[in-house]
């Protein structure tokens, strides 16, 4: 070949390189049912995917995440949108901040990841409700996840300003968004309705375009795909380490005889909830199974790659009810503050076998500062602070009333009533259709008696006059995320006896915990009402107020740490209003919550609010909270209180 021909050559060859994508037409990704595989821009395209939720991180580590997702080797997230996050009230929509999902999906595709979106509706996550918002249940028996029509039609309402929010995004049109998920394993739910899900498929048509592919994820069995699975979305599964490839990928091309093989949970750890010991899955385990996955050429995504905090009350819960810790640490490859771990080397040694992983350093974990220990010092109980905290003032009925009743999803409700007789002997009151949900810190004339708990504690007995003041703080633990039982309603769902009769006569306050947190209101005045002596093991549910100063000048400060709060029970924690979640060294496995350094100052002292439900020790000895570089989510756990759940079998959470 004359040296003109092959100059000539090597110049087409480079134009076509730049102007490929001209020549080639617009951006495309589709299913090759003839090869077997997806096609970006006609290409043959295998996703390494992993699974990071954005409501579970502060925005400002969004970035610090997925720099290290695609430093690992992975060329595609998966997301999760939940409703609830965003649509607090119906028509109350909140995209900004943390919240802000746009900004997510343009800094995932300025790094070069490809994005696999999960808006739902519903998406389970160990997320409050499986992400479906609580006022759908104002209508008492709605259908969830099904063509009711009061529940599609507020699916329509939000899937009618969230999707048209997506389709620039999508990679067709220029986005990052390769696939988008319809649902999430609807064959696991007991409705198995083809309508609902033919709804589905149309509406996010409507919405997307024909383009776009859309999906579906089931447990890897002809059980689950059975009434997961419908014509005109791409069905895929899930599976974890040590499953059966062949099997599960044989249950797979049973509904998809042809297209891409994919594994769109591939669990890298596994979920925790209090009381339970906490789950690690060890890296040589994930990695063996991940390479035995990979080198069959199909598509996976590692649930989770990071999975976070379930700051504030956002944790959801599994049945029989069991709620989740903050931490949402899932022993994945990134920790919950976002720290390489072994598991995360082990698998980019896997990944780095199958593709060409970014060359240079990884951003390193961020360093921990144990900041000065603070001395909390009883601001007042919710009692006495009730005027402050209950906004919309005391709502009055014979019978008591549910969260949603009362307008509100998360938190706490006061319940207050009287004893209608004397009760000069112990005298049970109890909640015999076990109707507490979640767990009561009960009181009469103002000294703590006792704890009613869901599944674990429907009596407490009970003294007093005939008129004696009793009081109920209700808390939700987090609503039920998986199975029939996500209508899940919260507070008094059932009547209470006193004896043998009926408790009628309540007054019921919503509390605004946050909004007064966030406002200083309970720093104003300590405590005004002389509060009768308490028992050694049990104080009503009380604020404790401390702060602590980060010394300027020190640049690299703050920085990220870990809260502890020795000699605690059980409750709630705010620093500088941002509400952490739910602290419960009591019973753990959880002990230290991830506080992320965005939210602490140099400028001004830190303040720490805590709401203490069962009774802290503050009474013999100062109490304090503490900082420590180090987390701690495994603690021994009491046995009596050990869930021994199968979670392998989805059957058991139905
Ligand atoms: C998924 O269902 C769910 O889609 N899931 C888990 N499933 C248990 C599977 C047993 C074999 S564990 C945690 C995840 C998330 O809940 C996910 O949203």
């Amino acid at each position: 070949m004359s040296e003109k021909t092959s100059c000539l050559l090597r110049v087409c060859a480079l134009l076509l390189l730049l102007f490929g994508q001209s020549l080639q037409g617009p951006p495309s990704f589709s299913v090759d049912y003839k090869d077997d595989c997806f096609r970006k821009d006609g290409q043959r395209f295998r996703y390494i995917s992993g699974s990071i939720h954005y409501s579970r991180i502060p925005r400002v580590y969004w970035k610090d995440r997925l720099l290290k997702m695609y430093m690992a080797g992975l060329n595609t997230i998966q997301t999760y949108i939940p409703w609830n996050y965003h649509e607090k009230y119906p028509g109350q929509y909140n995209f900004s901040g943390d919240r802000d999902v746009e900004y997510f999906l343009k800094l995932a595709q300025d790094i070069g990841l490809l994005v696999i979106l999960r808006p739902g509706p519903y998406i389970c996550g160990e997320w409050d409700m499986g992400g479906l918002p609580a006022w759908l249940l104002s209508k008492k028996d709605i259908v969830l996840r099904s063509s009711d029509p009061d529940y599609i039609a507020a699916v329509d309402k939000w899937m009618g300003k969230f999707l048209p929010m997506m389709k620039p995004y999508l990679y067709q049109n220029g986005g990052p968004i390769i696939t988008v998920q319809v649902e999430n394993e609807y064959g696991s739910y007991f409705a198995c309705d083809y309508n609902y899900m033919r709804h589905l498929t149309k509406l996010f048509r409507s919405h997307l375009g024909d383009e776009v592919v859309l999906f579906t994820t089931d447990g890897a069995g002809l059980n689950f795909l059975k009434c997961g699975s419908i014509q005109g979305l791409y069905a895929t599964v899930d599976f974890g380490p040590g499953s059966n490839i062949t099997a599960a990928f044989e249950a797979q091309r049973h509904v998809e005889p042809h297209g891409p093989l994919v594994n769109s949970e591939f669990y890298t750890g596994w979920l925790d909830h209090w009381g339970s010991r906490h789950s690690v899955v060890s890296s040589a385990y994930v990695a063996k199974s991940l390479n035995q996955i990979l080198s069959t050429g199909a598509n996976v995504n590692m649930y989770m790659f990071i999975g976070g905090s379930n700051f504030g009350y956002w944790n959801g819960a599994n049945s029989p009810y069991a709620a989740q810790p903050t931490s949402y640490d899932y022993d994945a490859p990134l920790s919950e503050a976002g720290d390489l771990t072994e598991k995360y080397f082990a698998i980019q040694e896997v990944i780095k076998m199958y593709r060409k992983i970014p060359q240079g350093p990884v951003l390193p974990s961020t360093p921990k500062y144990a900041y000065s220990t603070v001395t909390m010092k009883k601001l007042q109980t919710v009692s006495d602070a009730l005027e402050k905290l209950s906004y919309s003032g005391p709502v009055k009925s014979i019978y008591p009333q549910t969260f949603i009743d009362l307008n509100q999803s998360l938190g706490f409700v006061l319940y207050r009533t009287t004893l209608p007789v004397n009760c000069s002997s112990a005298t049970p009151l109890s909640s015999p259709l076990n109707g507490v949900h979640d767990r009561a810190y009960v009181s009469v004339d103002g000294v703590a008696v006792g704890i009613l708990e869901r599944n674990k504690a429907i009596t407490v007995n009970v003294t007093g006059k005939a008129g004696s003041q009793v009081d109920i703080l209700v808390e939700n633990m987090g609503r039920i995320n998986y199975g029939r039982g996500i209508n899940d309603f919260k507070g008094l769902v059932s009547n209470l006896t006193l004896g043998k009769e009926l408790l009628v006569g309540w007054t019921m306050y919503s509390l605004s915990i946050d909004e007064a947190v966030g406002q200083g209101l309970l720093w104003e005045t300590t405590s005004t009402q002389t509060q009768p002596p308490q028992s050694a093991s049990l104080s009503l549910p009380t604020f404790y107020g401390g702060s602590f100063t980060i010394p300027d000048g020190i640049p690299y400060l703050p920085e990220d740490t870990y809260v502890k709060l020795p000699n605690w029970k059980k409750g709630q924690i705010w620093i500088n209003g941002f509400n952490l979640g739910r602290y419960w060294p009591d019973r753990g496995p959880q002990v230290t919550l991830f506080v992320p350094a965005n939210i602490l100052s140099t400028d001004a002292p830190n303040n720490v609010t805590v709401l203490e439900l069962e009774g802290a020790s503050c009474n013999s000895q100062p109490c304090t909270v503490e900082f420590t570089t180090t987390p701690i989510l495994n603690a021994t756990v009491q046995p009596e209180y050990e869930q021994h759940r199968r979670l392998s079998a989805k059957e058991d959470l139905l």
